[in-house]
């Protein structure tokens, strides 16, 4: 019988710029998440995130009208840690992934010095985990660049943010040292080819879309950077902890036998793989050799640069899984399903979530399968979870059976690939507690195990409620996987 590993470690995931809210407390500088608006309803499904210019940075900046900029609220965890700390432990927690917000450390990005305010936030966040026995796993970025870096810098495909998120690496490290073993450095690195300005904090205006793939080839390479010059700093500072890479996971499967379609979808898997083969191999897959003639761009480099690739490698990949895509030759006429950041042709033989995201539990077991044969790497699911409505019951009861079919259905397919040999870190759900949607940031798409009292317009008294799923999911914890069933 197949059985997750003795030290799995088990848990939730959120982000800064989703749960915090006091987006102007405490010396805190705008991210790039702080502009962006919410979307309404009728564009839920559109898959048109938000690609603000300047100027449209500019008017959100001055806009108090914080109604439309719902990651600015958040879900006030930034005041109620302790409390939904609390309601995590009683979940049975190992470990929770956080980000620390860049710009509560460096609110302009490019200061000499850190602000102290946003230092001791995350450390008596930290002392609090340490009291309730909860392990955190810290991103360093989670679509938190500094606004300032992206008006004045032209986001990541200058040269300078490489020093400047360095600088924020090692701070942070040297601060947390005692608290933090397990890092990850930039939220699913590859969201940079569907929206250059979540993952890459890139803006149309100083780019014709001629050049766009200059620009995010660019930005790329200096994240990959970025994150060689955090494995170093983790290395020195952190020598006994771990330091991961982390992507959307997604697989691509073939529309049809049909040889182009195939060749289509090894193409199309490429675009994550790309992101994972240089920060866990260590250098360029010779497959971008050719992308790079074909788009007539390729990244700059400087001497030295692919040896420092090469010599810090990631210990680990982390990875977000929620659905799989079709591919197909380019000239299939057929109905696109919806996502997030990336999608492909809807599969007959999946079904969708209100969103329309096509749920595939297997499809989680071949992925892992397949990343584990290519790098060897131990594996952590750092998100994964169904964004629903919930209502709530005349009697206070949130009963979702959906969300826990959705859950242990990729459980049972997480623990088939332990039994296949693939070496598993851990599972952490994403949005254990309600929060605000990264890309509608909607209130009313529901991921959590804990109901927050709150509507789209940021009504609500914030309380926090279990679900039927927050039963459940505790007893996963609890007999560490054994039990999967519905109840
Ligand atoms: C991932 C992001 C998360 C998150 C999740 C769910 O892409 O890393 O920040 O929110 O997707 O997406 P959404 O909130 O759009 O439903």
């Amino acid at each position: 019988m197949s059985e997750f590993p003795k030290a799995f470690k088990w848990g939730g995931a959120i982000a800064a710029n989703q749960v915090e809210g006091s987006h102007d407390q405490d010396g805190k500088g705008p991210s790039i998440s702080d502009v962006v608006k919410r979307v309404r309803p009728e564009d839920r499904r559109s898959m048109k995130l938000p690609f603000p210019s300047h100027d449209e940075i500019q008017e959100a900046l001055l806009d108090t009208n914080h109604a439309e900029y719902p990651k600015r609220r958040g879900i006030d965890f930034y005041n109620r840690y302790k409390e939904d700390l609390a309601l995590f432990k009683e979940l049975g927690f190992d470990v929770l992934r956080i980000s620390i917000s860049w710009p509560r450390i460096f609110p302009q990005g490019d200061e000499m010095e850190p602000n102290e305010a946003g230092l001791q936030f995350y450390e008596d966040l930290f002392e609090e985990m340490h009291k309730q026995g909860i392990e955190p796993v810290v991103t360093l970025s989670h679509y938190e660049t500094p606004i300032h870096l992206v008006l004045e810098y032209g986001g990541w495909k200058n040269r300078e943010l490489v020093a400047f998120f360095e600088r924020y690496s090692r701070t942070v490290m040297a601060r947390f040292k005692d608290h933090v073993a397990y890092w990850i450095t930039f939220n699913e690195i590859n969201s940079m080819f569907m929206s250059p300005y979540i993952g890459a904090a890139l803006t149309p205006d100083d780019a014709p879309e001629a050049t766009r793939q200059q620009d995010i080839y660019q930005a790329a390479h200096h994240q990959f950077l970025a994150n060689a010059a955090a494995v170093k700093a983790k290395k020195e500072l952190i020598p006994e902890g771990q330091i991961g890479c982390m992507v959307i996971g997604m697989i691509n499967y073939p529309s049809s036998p049909h040889p182009e379609d195939v060749r289509q979808a090894m193409e199309d898997q490429r675009r994550t793989y790309f992101f994972t083969d240089v920060m866990a191999r260590g250098h360029y897959p010779a497959y971008s050799r050719r992308w790079f003639e074909e788009a007539g761009a390729a990244p700059e480099m400087e001497p030295g640069d692919e040896a420092f690739l090469a010599e810090h490698p990631v210990d680990y990949i982390a990875l977000s899984y929620y659905m799989s895509a079709v591919s197909a030759r380019p000239e299939t006429e057929g109905e696109k399903a919806a996502g997030n950041l990336m999608s492909g042709l809807k599969n007959p033989y999946l079904e969708a979530s209100d969103w329309g995201w096509q749920i595939d539990p297997s499809g989680l077991r071949t992925l892992v399968n397949q990343m584990y044969d290519r790098y060897e790497k131990p594996l952590f699911i750092v998100e994964n979870g169904l964004g629903a409505f919930d209502e709530v019951e005349e009697d206070g009861t949130i009963q979702d059976p959906y969300r826990v079919d959705y859950l242990r259905e990729h459980l049972q397919q997480l623990k088939a690939a332990a039994a296949d040999g693939v070496d598993l870190i851990g599972y952490t759900a994403w949005g254990p507690i309600d929060l605000i949607s990264f890309s509608t940031s909607e209130m009313s798409k529901r991921y959590g195990f804990i109901y927050v009292d709150q509507d789209d317009d940021g009504n609500g008294s914030l309380e926090r409620r279990r679900k039927d799923s927050f039963y459940w999911y505790q007893k996963v914890i609890e007999t560490n996987g054994e039990h999967l069933d519905r109840s």
